[in-house]
Parts: C-alpha cells; structure tokens; sequence
C-alpha cells in the first residue's frame, strides 16, 4: 500500500524538489500535474475541515449521521452482548467527535462492560479534544488514542494490541474509496486481525436518487465550503494563491456505479501559484479537480466485498427506512 518512490519536478532546471508519499504536499503536487486534477478528501479534515464536517452531520439534507445514530441505538443492546463474550478493544476508525460512537460507549460503560476504546483519526486535534471528553464523562474507560492515516494505526494496533477486537469504520467513510481501493483497504484489515475478530462497517445504501443528490448539494453551501476548505489548506500549508472565489462546488450522483462525485471546477482560465513546488498550475476555463467519492451500495455489492476479502457476513443492522446499514462481518479463514 506505502510506495516509496517520490516525485519529483524540476524547476528552472536545477532546484529539484521531493516530497515524501502520503504527505499533503506530495499528494497536492501529485494530484495537480494529472488531467484530469484530483485531490484527494482526506486532507479536507484539518481542524476548520473536521468543524465544517460536524456541520454537515447536523444538515437537514444529510441523513446518513441520523440514520447511523437510530442503527447504534436500535442495536446497542445486541452489540453489547456480543462484545460480552470477551475483552473487547473497540477500535473507532475515523472517530472524529465519535458523536456516534458515544451511543455505544455509553451503553457499554453504564453496563459496566469490560473494554478498551482505541479511537483513530487522521485530525491530531479531534482525537485530542475526543480523547480529553472521554476522560470527563468516563473516568474509568481505558482510551488509547491514535492520530495517523489508517493503514499506519492498524499496524500499530497489531503489534501492540493483542487480544479480541471489533473494528468500527462508521459513517460509510468506506465511500471515499474506488473497489479497488476497497478491497485493499478490507483485505489489509484482514490481515491485521485475528480470526473471530469483528469489523463493523457503516455502508449507505442506493436509494431515491433525489435523496442522494440533496445531500451533496445542501442549500446552505456548508458541503461547498467543506469542498472549498481544501483549496484554503493549500493556500495556508503550502503558499497557494487559489482565488476561492474562481472555483465553484458541484457532485454527481450516478445511481448505476453508486458513486457520488464531487469537484471543485475553475469558473474561468487562471494559473495557481503553490510557494511550496515553486511553480504554477494551469486552469483552463471550466477545468475540474476531482475532491472526492462518496460512494453508495447495494446489499449484494456489500455481500460480494465482504466474501472477496474473506469475511464472513454476520449480519446487516439497519434504520427504519433502510436508507443505511451497519453491516457485521467476521474475519474467517485465517486457520486454513
Ligand atoms: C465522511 C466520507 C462519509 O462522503 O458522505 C459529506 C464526507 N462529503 N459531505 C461522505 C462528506 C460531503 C462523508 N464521509
């Protein structure tokens, strides 16, 4: 997954400037020498990012939070008897606020269950104020908190947390990646895991695609400036000279793929300036960047990821109007 090659561009043909893989600036300077440009969502999450994103958890046009939270409530009981059977350590891929997370912390905890809680978020300062919140309301629950990408914590987390896990990777952050990606991401947590460990995953499911689109495209414009918070980043991280007001948002949705696309396009011809690559970046007029996927599923395109990666599926939790499912899949296989 970690290649360790490093691009490299030549400016006025001797300053050779590297960066290192899965940084902002290598993957910004990756993303805009393609054509089509791309950058990648999970740099929108700086401090202003991770703010912007609690906002949109709490749209009227965003339902998938709502959703997620009626499914941990519906379900707590019977998540909690599951996690009965052992220690569990509960790591919490992409906490953020863990909004949703705290309905089963709480549940746990008030029931006096034995367990750990390993939250994991690429924001230093979200885990932080999550991790010192944690200690204010139960004082007595262990937390062991992780700010890194998630193939690196999962690393960390196998080789220093032996014992029975459940793996939540809520909020169907699962979206942002292609198959191809997918299966990566699910085989290594595979890997990673002991047979008879759980991986809980948040998928949103295809629906009317009216719904879909609405989400995307709140009236507010709280996503377009989630969007916007990106281009921001650049200019305060690596001296861009993004004109913010020359980019406008727009997302897609194709209800075939399930994948909703959301991009930052240039409303008019202009160079970018970036300090940190002494260069500039062409735009043509109406040139897009590719921000992000926000991918939607069915059931059987679920049942066939969990199968490819070697899991066995326990079962499908879902809300009352089945818009979205906390999908349970047990690691199987590892003994033959
Ligand atoms: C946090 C990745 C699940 O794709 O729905 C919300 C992020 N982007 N609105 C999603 C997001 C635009 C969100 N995930």
């Amino acid at each position: 997954m970690s290649t360790s090659y490093s691009i490299q561009t030549t400016v006025d043909n001797e300053n050779i400037v590297a960066f290192q893989p899965g940084t902002l600036a290598y993957d910004v300077l990756a993303g805009l020498i393609k054509y089509p440009k791309t950058l990648s969502s999970k740099y929108f999450y700086d401090a202003k990012g991770s703010k912007i994103f609690e906002q949109i958890m709490q749209l009227p046009e965003y339902y998938p939070t709502r959703c997620e939270a009626q499914i941990l409530e519906t379900h707590k009981q019977a998540l909690l008897e599951m996690c009965r059977k052992d220690y569990y350590h509960l790591v919490d891929l992409g906490a953020g606020d863990a909004a949703k997370t705290r309905i089963l912390i709480d549940h746990f905890y008030k029931n006096n269950l034995r367990f750990e809680y390993i939250p994991v978020d690429i924001s230093p300062s979200a885990v932080q104020e999550l991790t010192e919140n944690l200690h204010q309301a139960y004082p007595l629950l262990p937390v062991r908190s992780v700010a890194t990408d998630y193939f690196t914590a999962l690393q960390w987390i196998h080789s220093q947390v032996p014992g029975r896990k459940l793996v939540l990777f809520l909020g169907s952050n699962i979206g942002n990646f292609t198959t191809e990606e997918c299966k990566q991401f699910l085989s290594t947590i595979w890997q990673l895991l002991d047979e008879d460990d759980r991986l809980l995953t948040g998928f949103d499911l295809k629906k009317n695609a009216n719904v879909i689109r609405n989400a995307y495209n709140d009236s507010s414009g709280i996503t377009a400036e989630f969007n916007r918070n990106l281009l921001q980043r650049i200019n305060i991280e690596l001296g861009g000279n993004f004109n913010l007001d020359a980019f406008e948002f727009y997302a897609s949705y194709d209800p075939v793929s399930g994948f909703v696309k959301s991009y930052m396009i240039s409303t008019k011809a202009q160079q970018v300036y970036i300090e940190a690559f002494k260069r500039s970046f062409a735009f043509e007029a109406w040139e897009t960047i590719h921000m992000e996927n926000s991918r939607k599923f069915g059931i059987r395109e679920i049942e066939e990821l969990a199968l490819a990666c070697r899991y066995e599926v326990e079962t499908h939790l879902f809300d009352n109007q089945q818009y979205f499912t906390d999908s349970i899949w047990k690691v199987a296989g590892k003994n033959r």
